[in-house]
């Protein structure tokens, strides 16, 4: 018998209709492409992942052989599970295997630490975890403990042979347990936000809504079964699954390549010696392939394309990378919410080097609105609303935000600033959210500020973006506080609330007070500005 499938906000039944009838929801799981590719290239390669090549056959074989086992323990619908694993090969065989089972999981990013984790747990009480030994948090049992509903952890690098994820993915011995997926309009799985606010707030996606913005991503992108991609960046991160990501490569039958971390001593040699043509990138590595590729004359004779998205690309950098890479640039501005914009093949160059292009689909409805939510005319920068065929309708569980995202119409504003360009593409200028974009790593200043204010000598805390040439963004905490606290104290005590270590402020200022709007609110504009002038002399 089936259990209560997970809730979420549904689009209203006219809309849905129409995705489905304009070809966009197709009614299919989001597993289907790449057990396409199993049954009609099983020797094709999947994943390349240190030494180790998953064809297609291995990558549908364990996840089967997963899903099976948690079918016979009793999983399906109804269950969630939190997820943590590095850029390993599992990573996409376990998602692979829960969206099979019907098993709806949320997958972490492996920077993530206790807090954020428990956060995850909290919302979703998953009575399933598959996390990495080798990680800080579950190095012994103590998270697993505190899940209230949890039935079963497992782990890669177990030694109890029991929670050993590699034996619960072994092919031989699976049992013929039945496994369905859950039906294509619901949840498959919840994405993660970048947030604004004091939790991270969960994105949940439906096979349909997310299998469409991946299949245009492919047609838009040019992938094909020929593809070697890149994948540097956090692998659960949605541009990396979708932008067209490694869902993208799968349904396409392409090979996903693994890195540890996008520095090029690392993924270069990776480039040359698998031929890989596609890479995903933030700028911030952009800037760091641009040096290293000057310096050292690497073979990346293989890229075709380079895809640049996640924070803002300075145009100027823009134009260095087909001359410097020897491939095309496209640039990508989505969001984990939804929405996906690309610049496309045979734009003009103004379009490609200093825009982020279109949505995916000519049913993404796009207003631009100025603070009284009117429509501004084009070339003028304004809020970002959209409604959409892949764009979320609501947070998980979260009324009080959803109601202060979303219009009544069901626009989604994304706290991006952007204008609309003569060719029609989108330009994003800036950003209203109270967020810091850490070179594409999010972090909402609420989360940070409430962690600082737990610290007894603490008053006041504001969490503020400063420019940085690599970065683009770094963080600064402006903190009021009793005399004598110092950085390294505070510093010291955010790690010890266990949080992602791209959140701990590059910056602490000490200040008397903190300037205020006139409606009492922290001005956070006065502050940005303060800390951009270069710090006074001195006095001797
Ligand atoms: C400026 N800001 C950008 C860009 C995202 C593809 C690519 C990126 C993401 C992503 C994604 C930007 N220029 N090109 O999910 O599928 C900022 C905006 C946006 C926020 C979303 C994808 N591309 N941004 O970055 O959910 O502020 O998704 O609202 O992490 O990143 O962040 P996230």
């Amino acid at each position: 018998m089936d259990r209560k499938l997970v809730a979420f906000e549904r689009w209203p039944a006219h809309l849905a209709d129409r995705y489905r009838a304009r070809g966009y929801w197709l009614g299919k799981p989001l597993c289907h492409g790449a057990e396409a590719q199993a049954r009609h290239r099983p020797g094709a390669t999947a994943i390349l992942c240190g030494d180790r090549a998953v064809s297609y056959g291995d990558l549908d074989a364990q996840a089967r052989a997963l899903a099976a086992r948690l079918a016979q323990a009793g999983f399906g619908h109804g269950d969630t599970a939190l997820v943590q694993l590095p850029n390993v090969a599992e990573f996409y065989i376990v998602f692979q295997a829960l969206l099979k089972a019907g098993i709806v999981p949320i997958n972490a990013l492996w920077s993530h630490r206790q807090s954020e984790l428990a956060s995850y747990a909290e919302q979703i009480r998953p009575r399933l975890l598959i996390a990495d030994r080798s990680h800080p948090v579950f190095g012994g049992n103590g998270f697993a403990a505190g899940c209230d509903r949890l039935a079963l952890a497992l782990y890669r690098n177990a030694e109890d042979p029991r929670r050993d994820l590699a034996a619960w993915l072994d092919p031989a011995g699976a049992p013929a347990a039945e496994f369905r997926p859950t039906p294509a309009g619901q949840v498959a799985f919840f994405q993660l936000s970048g947030g604004s606010t004091g939790t991270p707030k969960l994105i949940p996606r439906t096979h349909d809504d997310y299998d469409y913005s991946i299949r245009e991503s492919n047609r838009i992108c040019g992938v094909t079964e020929a593809t070697r991609f890149l994948v540097a960046l956090p692998a659960p991160h949605n541009y990396l699954m979708s932008s067209p990501g490694a869902l993208g490569v799968f349904q396409a039958g392409g090979t996903v390549v693994l890195a540890a971390a996008p520095d090029p001593q690392i993924c270069f040699p990776l480039i040359a010696r698998h031929r890989i043509d596609m890479v995903p990138l933030v700028p911030s590595a952009v800037a760091l392939w641009l040096e290293a590729a000057r310096r050292d004359a690497p073979d990346l004779s293989s890229l075709e394309r380079m895809l640049v998205g996640g924070a803002a690309f300075a145009e100027a950098t823009a134009r260095q990378v087909p001359g410097v890479f020897g491939c095309a640039l496209q640039q990508v501005f989505g969001m984990a919410e939804g929405l996906v914009n690309y610049t496309r093949d045979g734009d003009d160059a103004e379009t490609v080097f200093a825009s982020q292009g279109r949505p995916i689909s000519p049913d993404d409805e796009i207003r631009i609105l100025d603070e009284s939510g009117r429509e501004v005319p084009e070339g003028t920068p304004g809020m970002l609303a959209v409604r959409g065929p892949y764009t979320f309708r609501g947070y998980y569980n979260a009324p009080e935000q959803n109601a202060r995202v979303f219009d009544r119409e069901g626009f989604y504003y994304s706290g991006d600033v952007v204008e609309r360009t003569e060719t029609g593409s989108l330009r994003v200028v800036g950003r209203v959210k109270d967020q810091i974009n850490r070179g594409g790593e999010k972090i909402a200043a609420e989360e940070i500020e409430n962690l600082l204010l737990r610290h007894p000598q603490v008053r006041q805390a504001a969490l503020v973006a400063v420019p940085d040439p690599m970065m683009g963004e770094r963080s600064c905490a402006v903190i009021v506080g009793e005399d004598g606290l110092r950085a390294p104290a505070l510093r010291r005590h955010l790690m010890e609330q266990g949080i992602a270590e791209y959140k701990i402020p590059d910056r602490f200022q000490f200040a008397e007070a903190l300037p205020l709007t006139p409606v009492g609110k922290t001005d956070k504009k006065a502050l940005r500005e303060a800390l951009a002038r270069p710090a006074p002399a001195p006095v001797s």
